[in-house]
């Protein structure tokens, strides 16, 4: 480690006086403007990563579906999944200290994960449209080459592209091509292979309204769309040539607000769909002839694709073990749905896809979303190598059924949730049962429910248990939760602390939108009297505001990250 050049080129990329960040669920977010120093210090954490691991980690540059004035950055680990929780905890050390801390965290970091500083190591990175998104990537590459490591600058790239890439190279190529159109290739042969399948692919199944959320999904589905043109038309909107990134559109806006983005002309039944940012999330949606809006979010999502697979399971005749990860914020019906209708156990973890995704891989077939529209779907390899003996040895209807699984494997990023890859297994699907939008949505009927929001003074006094769906402290909240969740039917509420943002969110759902709304509330008075509530005390009704954007992962007693300069 030449510790003097690290010094040297530090101090071209220097912290801001007392800004504390913390690496959150999602990396660090917050005001590009203040991450100039992040990024560089990510860029040498990411080499040392690499010279652990022996393998490539990568770097993403986003914000995902926060305003565009804000960035962010995350590490990729090895086989394309979130940076490991010990390595987490280093991003937090060495994004806050001090200059003249800078060499001891390094050396303390290496020390503690016996970090082979000879070995050689190797970063790939990408970056989302964000205006500060490539002078910031630069901060990451300075980072990457003052420690001595080798990189790849992919440029733009959706999220899960690039975790896509990392898993490629780790994997000797047999997940795929580590390029942009080994990505396409991949894809789009599986999506065109399962399409030619379908006998109805009349039109109104074949084309598709796209809310890009003027962000990096626009880009990249564009440059795609002609791979895959044989078995879907797609329609772009907020394509990023004159909105602002995430702006009243993208699948976080239509999913929290429950209503259309702007700039996309919806005719009654039309099928559309909305990815957010970082083309990692996709959540669908259409108009009824009444002109009412129904939204399918995260979790239809899983119920169409799980009881896919497992109707294909019952042709091929193999009784895999599969299973469903949720979160609390499942909606009751899904989990219902999907327990009791199709008979597959359902499971449910915290808040955040890492632990999805880890609970995922104990199934052969793990399908996993967040109600936002996170999520895919894993196989283990034991079962990929099955498949593809099967459609290799089994005949007529077996043989079909298990080659349309060979595709439907790849033709799921494996790696992360990916909004374009999850468009085309629903596309394809939806093509192969000939099932309309309005058919899909009717597999079950959501119940009413509502999201807010509570400041309290340190959220951190909220702790919670199975799964987040209870809370542990303060004492006598999870009390007065039960007592208020009897009043009403069908109910269930809980409430956690934002991993986000400096906030308490509150969940509730009951039979009717008036139930779930006044449940809402109450549950909010009592974490407002019990948790430490500060400024205005929780109103009736919900207001707008009350759904804005995640902006920081500082985790502390007023520290929303982007204000914590001191
Ligand atoms: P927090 O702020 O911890 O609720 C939010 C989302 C998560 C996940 C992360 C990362 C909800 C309720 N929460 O986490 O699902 O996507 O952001 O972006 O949607
Ligand atoms: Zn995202």
């Amino acid at each position: 480690m030449d510790l003097g050049a690290i010094t040297k080129y530090s101090a071209l990329h220097a912290k801001p006086n007392g800004l504390i960040l913390q690496y959150g669920t999602a990396g660090f977010r917050t005001k590009a403007e203040h991450l100039d120093h992040v990024m560089f210090r990510m860029g040498l954490l990411a080499v040392l990563r690499s010279k652990q691991t022996k393998s490539t980690i990568g770097v993403m540059v986003t914000a995902s579906h926060n305003p565009e004035e804000d960035n962010g950055v995350k590490l990729v680990d090895p086989l394309g999944e979130m940076l490991a929780p010990s390595w987490e905890e280093h991003a937090t050390c060495l994004a806050n200290a001090e200059e003249q801390d800078m060499q001891r965290v390094l050396i303390d970091i290496s020390e503690k994960e016996a970090v082979n500083l000879q070995q050689d190591a190797f970063v790939v990175i990408g970056r989302d449209t964000r205006p500060s998104s490539e002078k910031l990537s630069q901060s990451v590459i300075d980072g990457v080459t003052v420690l001595g490591g080798q990189f790849h600058d992919y440029g733009l790239l959706t999220t899960p592209q690039l975790h896509y890439m990392v898993y490629c190279r780790n994997t000797g190529g047999r997940y795929g091509k580590a390029t942009i159109e080994g990505y396409y290739q991949k894809l789009s042969k599986a999506f065109v292979e399962l399409t030619k399948q379908a006998s109805c692919s009349g039109d109104e199944y074949r084309s598709l309204k796209v809310d890009c959320a003027n962000g990096i999904g626009a880009l990249k589905l564009r440059e795609m769309e002609h791979y895959f043109s044989q078995g879907l038309s797609v329609q772009l909107f907020n394509d990023g040539s004159k909105g602002k990134l995430n702006h009243l559109c993208g699948a976080d806006f239509v999913k929290s607000h429950q209503k259309p983005p702007q700039g996309m002309e919806i005719k009654s039944n039309e099928r559309c769909c909305s990815f957010d940012g970082d083309a990692d999330r996709i959540v669908y949606y259409y108009h009824d002839a009444d002109g009412h809006f129904h939204l399918i979010d995260g979790d239809k999502i899983a119920t169409l694709i799980s009881s896919f697979l497992k109707e294909l399971l019952v042709e091929i005749g193999e009784s895999l073990n599969i299973g469903v990860v949720q979160t609390a914020y499942a909606n009751g019906s899904s989990t219902r749905y999907l327990e009791e209708v199709m008979k597959v156990p359902v499971y449910c973890t915290k808040t955040g896809v890492k632990h999805l995704h880890h609970k995922a891989q104990e199934f052969d077939i793990g399908v996993y979303f967040e109600a936002n529209g996170h999520g895919t779907a894993l196989f283990s390899t034991a079962v990929e190598m099955k498949i593809k003996q099967s459609a290799e040895q089994l005949e007529d209807k077996k043989r079909k059924a298990a080659k349309m699984l060979e595709n439907i494997i790849d033709l799921f990023n494996q790696a992360a949730g990916d909004a374009i890859s999850d468009m085309l297994v629903i596309e394809a699907i939806l093509a192969l049962k000939g099932l309309t939008v309005q058919q899909w949505d009717a597999l079950y009927t959501d119940l009413p429910n509502r999201q807010l929001k509570v400041q309290v003074a340190d959220r951190r006094v909220i702790s919670t248990t199975n799964a987040e769906r209870q809370a542990v402290t303060p004492p006598g909240l999870q009390e007065a939760i039960n007592d208020l969740v009897k009043k009403y039917k069908l109910s269930r509420a809980f409430v956690r602390p934002s991993g986000t943002e400096d906030v308490v969110r509150v969940y509730a759902e009951a039979d009717s939108q008036e139930s779930a709304d006044h449940l809402a509330h109450e549950v909010s008075l009592a974490v407002f009297q019990l948790a430490g509530g500060i400024g205005e005390r929780p109103q009736p009704g919900y207001k707008a505001a009350e759904i804005t954007h995640n902006i920081n992962n500082a985790f502390g007693p007023g520290t929303a990250n982007e204000h914590t300069v001191l």
